[in-house]
């Protein structure tokens, strides 16, 4: 049985990179996935859930309750974190820079601020200008940071894998998978380096043999 025990829903999002870091250093978790309707019943026990959010992370009888302190973990233990103070920042600034996606997405496409909108086309015209632009903003400074600091192709900081590779294999695949009003040729066409970096962590033979035991 293993130590640490993984609560989140069946799609890669803030859990995503946490999962991959686990597989490729072979580190056993248990994984488990909530349906939304499990959340539902779920979310008001702030015991289990202290932010009222997913993912949580059980570790030796801790609880860890934000997507950013449990990937810390990960990556920690995983060997993805440089040992470089300069590097590691970089990394960081990367990621905080994910992480504002993300937080868009909530707001715009998920959350309250356009859920009242009953109409097709105003939701998809409250959602899409907004969120593309975030995207295209927060792409732009993570690009920013890949063209100074890498120096391979198919990684951002460094020649080696860092946890910020995995988290924007996420984000790539999020936003060509989950956002529907999201067009992706903003990625392909204005930002190719993070996606040659996508395709580097698909390639990683341990995390094709996961892909290929969790498609989503
Ligand atoms: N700051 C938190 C945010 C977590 C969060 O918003 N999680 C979403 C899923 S990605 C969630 O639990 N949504 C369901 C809800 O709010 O009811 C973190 O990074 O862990």
């Amino acid at each position: 049985m293993s130590n640490i025990r993984l609560t989140y829903f069946s799609f890669p999002g803030r859990a995503g990179p946490v999962r991959l870091a686990f597989a490729i250093a072979g580190i056993p978790f248990e994984d488990i996935r909530l349906t939304f309707a499990e959340w539902g019943a779920a979310r008001n026990n702030l015991e289990l859930y202290p932010q009222g959010s997913v993912p949580v992370m059980d570790v030796d009888g801790k609880k860890i309750c934000d997507s950013a302190a449990i990937f810390e973990y990960a990556a920690a233990r995983a060997g993805l974190l440089p040992a470089d103070p300069l590097k590691l920042s970089r990394t960081k600034e990367i990621r905080v820079y994910l992480e504002q996606i993300f937080t868009g997405a909530d707001a715009l496409m998920n959350m309250n601020s356009t859920r009242k909108i009953q109409d097709p086309e105003k939701v998809k015209e409250a959602r899409q200008g907004p969120f593309t632009e975030t995207v295209k903003f927060y792409l732009g400074l993570v690009n920013k940071v890949v063209e100074d600091e890498s120096t391979a192709p198919g990684f951002s900081v460094g020649s080696t894998l860092t946890a910020a590779d995995l988290q924007i294999e996420m984000v790539v695949g999020f936003l060509e998978k989950y956002c529907e009003y999201f067009d992706f040729t903003v990625v392909t066409e204005g930002f190719p380096k993070l996606l040659a970096i996508r395709d580097q962590v698909n390639g990683i033979p341990a995390v094709q043999a996961y892909l290929a035991k969790f498609p989503y």
